[in-house]
């Protein structure tokens, strides 16, 4: 089951075993209902903790998707303008395959996803970046606003609705900016001891405002770093989409907009909306009658990120993407814990079931397929302006995120890039394949009751985009059917 097997296992006091000697990344299990939760030190022994999952933690399987994996060394010959007279045969047919094999997966009969591996630096900004999301979502109100503040973020889900099962952080990023600090230069600080008596009493709270600022310190910076990998992947993905489909529109869309929208994601585990809805009920018997209705009034705001009521098993509901690619990392899932000296920590442990939580519905086989990613890899997914923009040739695909429903004590952390073309791309339908809208499940002679279930949410795409649109008016009118209210979003 372990492998390898040459380790020290030691069984703990519930189903679950540590195997000393060894890191979480280099184990693997090869059975799905264990679960490696955590690495644990504490002085004795040192290794990974493996639990076995009781049997209703483990969710009804929906079919798993292994995505398609390029190199990025490889994308990058799938963009490059021209190969060289010295290219040997046999690699230009391994990278005609490999074109063929994307543009299959990308296309009209694929998934609408693939997976890149071996970005340098990425996985390094990822494992920073992370572990933030949680932290931040976390945070009381108004501490988390100075924070956001200071490093240039908005958020587009209500943050002071406490039935919210995500929490989101947003940036408006640009391509080629030099990568310039989001802090505005620290004010110089005075000696405290040296200060008049009365402003001593601030000590104890800028105290925690320089523990929470330390813990946030490169937040800004690792956001932008990040970001801007995932548009360099984007733009690398749209160039060698344009070279199988011929033109440039698709990059010339992006860089024509300038600028892309990174979301940094947190899935609130089952214990973090409990906390959550604690925390209000305490807050609200302490506040007047007014503070309490302005609250109601925030909940209302409208939020972007698809989340779910509380009794739904999705994390984030069914939706297409609606720009042209969607960069995302393979997520991270953090258990929470107490450690000996009875403190809550977080650490890092692998998915639960083995897979990213991200399901995709497939349209071929009507069927729900839970996508798989090698860890440490990205993912690229097709946006509804990329199916639109090549005219049915690349197709955007229909996702939802489920949660793991028994495991209480786990979150997710994903951060995800929205590249989109500009607002006054204007989009001409009269020759897209029409019959592809009808993967929203306008048929009314489709048996299948998970996709007449699904497509019941799902607005088709006949309904919110008309020819001669622009990508503002489609956007708007996009956000609109999916939310109601004005389908105005913000810009952060
Ligand atoms: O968290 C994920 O894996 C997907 C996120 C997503 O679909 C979105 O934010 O639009
Ligand atoms: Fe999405």
């Amino acid at each position: 089951m372990l492998s390898p097997l040459s380790f020290c296992l030691s069984f703990g006091p519930r189903r679950e075993l540590i195997v000393e000697g060894c890191k979480a990344q280099n184990l693997r299990v090869g059975n799905a209902n264990w679960w490696i939760s955590e690495s644990v030190d504490d002085g004795n022994r040192r290794g990974v903790r493996v639990r076995e999952m009781e049997m209703e933690e483990t969710e009804t399987e929906a079919e798993i998707l292994e995505l398609y994996e390029l190199r990025y060394s490889d994308l990058m010959l799938l963009a490059a303008t021209s190969v060289t007279s010295s290219t040997p045969p046999e690699e230009l047919e391994r990278v005609e395959a490999m074109r063929r094999t994307m543009m299959e997966t990308l296309g009209h009969g694929g998934p609408g996803l693939l997976s890149v591996t071996g970005f340098p630096s990425a996985s390094r900004l990822r494992r920073k970046l992370l572990p933030l999301a949680r932290k931040l979502a976390l945070l009381d109100f108004e501490d988390r606003k100075r924070i956001l503040k200071k490093h240039n973020l908005g958020s587009d889900v209500p943050l002071k609705n406490p039935d919210r099962k995500v929490s989101s952080f947003a940036m408006q990023l640009r391509y080629a900016e030099p990568l310039e600090s989001t802090q505005s230069k620290p004010a110089k600080e005075a000696d405290p001891c040296l200060r008049p008596v009365h402003d001593r009493l601030d000590i104890v709270d800028n105290l925690r405002e320089h523990q929470d600022d330390d813990d946030f310190r490169n937040l800004g910076d690792t956001f932008m770093e990040l970001g801007s990998c995932f548009m360099e992947l984007g733009l690398c993905i749209a160039r060698a989409c344009d070279k199988a489909i011929g033109g440039h529109e698709l990059e010339k869309s992006l860089l024509d907009s300038g600028t892309a929208k990174g979301r940094l994601i947190h899935y609130h585990s089952i214990l973090d909306s409990i906390n959550l809805k604690q925390a209000d009920r305490r807050r609200r018997r302490g506040s007047t009658k007014k503070q309490v209705n302005r609250r109601r009034d925030n909940g209302d705001e409208h939020s972007e990120v698809r989340d779910c009521d509380i009794q739904s098993n999705l994390w984030q509901q069914w939706h297409h993407d609606y720009g042209i690619f969607t960069v995302l990392t393979d997520p991270m899932f953090l258990l929470h814990e107490e450690n000996k000296f009875s403190m809550a920590c977080d650490r890092e442990c692998s998915s639960p079931s083995g897979h990213t939580y991200l399901q995709i519905f497939n349209p071929a086989k009507n069927n729900v397929l839970m996508v798989k990613t090698s860890p440490g890899s990205f993912i690229i997914q097709v946006g509804e302006s990329a199916d639109i923009i090549s005219k049915g040739k690349l197709r955007s695909t229909l996702h939802c995120v489920c949660q793991p429903s028994k495991l209480e004590n786990v979150s997710r952390e994903t951060f995800v890039v929205f590249l989109q073309p500009a607002w006054s791309k204007t989009f001409f339908i009269s020759d897209y394949p029409i019959e592809h809208c009808q993967l929203e499940g306008d048929h009314p002679d489709k048996d299948d009751l998970l996709a007449q279930e699904i497509s019941k949410m799902i607005p088709s795409l006949t309904s919110r985009l008309k020819d001669g649109m622009t990508f503002a008016e489609f956007s708007r009118e996009t956000t609109k059917q999916y939310y109601g209210g004005t389908g105005l979003q913000s810009n952060r």
